[in-house]
């Protein structure tokens, strides 16, 4: 049979098939050998257990077309990066997310929560990523307000909510999925807990799939050992320019003849996007130096 991993913790797995009916699993030795775990969000071929079994077994993992660590998904079209005035946005998360994402060509959705707590913060981030190639969506997942217009840009695709604790992302999943959920099946199913995540899990509706994930904050880029002259390549707002910089190739730290920094000093790119860029770049030159250490 084929299905969606929808979960998985401790080694039992729950897939999901077509008509929604699920099944426990586990995956069989030759994948511990083989150095792969299942992800939520993978397509898989599996063997039901039979009535009198506890479980089945997954006995294959289809090609994926995209993979994150952290959070642990696959299969993600469509990354829905969260965050809220409450607690207080942690952009450079946002932007290592955007990198992982730009790295395997994954669009980005800015998801601006809570919006009846500060109606100013998504103006604000939209002028913020304005270069960033991002669409920027304000939403209040409680009051559902601007949860038609998300709803509209999440259409066939299977999304990943990431962003940090506390931001109202498993709120969204409630709300989006009322929002398209056909029967009141689904919706009774998620309602079930309302307390904090701790597992990823997938949530399938006709329109779409919705992946939950935990809080985190810690991310760092030099997980995927990316060479620092790299990163860069994730900056749509650097294209035009970096380029033209007097030396190549440049890291726009303060080079002479840099236009990068020059369009920082213009006005032309945001100094905060900057700013975490040259974090984020000292950061994967410390690791690329210790990298056979
Ligand atoms: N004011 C307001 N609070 C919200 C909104 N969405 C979620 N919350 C609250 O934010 C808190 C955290 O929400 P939760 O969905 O658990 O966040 P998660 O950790 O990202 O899954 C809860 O108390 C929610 O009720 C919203 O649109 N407006
Ligand atoms: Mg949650
Ligand atoms: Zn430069």
């Amino acid at each position: 049979m084929e299905g969606w991993l929808i979960r998985g913790q401790g080694g039992v797995y729950t897939a999901e098939d077509e008509s929604g009916e699920q099944y426990v699993l586990r995956a069989k030795n030759r994948f511990r050998r083989q150095r792969i775990s299942p992800l939520v969000g993978d397509r898989i071929r599996f063997t039901p257990g039979t009535i009198s079994d506890e479980h089945g077994w997954i006995d294959e993992i289809l090609p994926r077309s995209s993979a994150f660590v952290r959070p642990a998904v696959a299969n993600v079209t469509l990354m829905a990066i969260v965050v809220a005035p409450e607690p207080a946005p942690d952009l450079l998360l946002v932007d290592r997310l955007l990198v992982q994402c730009r790295r395997q060509d994954i669009r980005a959705v800015l998801v601006i929560n809570k919006k009846d707590l500060d109606p100013a913060l998504a103006p604000a981030l939209e002028r913020a990523y304005a270069g960033a190639d991002v669409h920027v969506c304000a939403v209040s997942a409680l009051s559902g307000e601007g949860a038609d217009a998300l709803e509209e840009c999440l259409s066939g695709e299977t999304i990943c909510l990431s962003g940090q604790s506390g931001v109202g992302k498993s709120t969204l999943v409630n709300c989006l999925m009322n929002v398209s959920a056909e029967t009141g099946e689904i919706s009774r199913r998620i309602l079930r807990g309302r307390n904090t995540t701790r597992h990823v899990e997938l949530f399938r509706s006709p329109r779409f799939n919705l992946m939950d994930t935990p809080g985190f904050s810690l991310i760092t880029l030099s997980e995927e050992q990316l060479e620092p002259v790299l990163l860069q390549d994730s900056y749509p707002e650097f294209d035009d320019l970096r380029h033209e910089c007097r030396f190549m190739p440049c890291w726009h730290q303060g080079e002479p003849g840099c236009r990068v920094r020059e369009a920082v000093n213009n006005g032309r790119i945001d100094p905060g996007r900057y700013n975490r860029y040259l974090t984020l770049l000292r950061e994967l030159d410390e690791a690329w130096r210790n990298r056979y250490v």
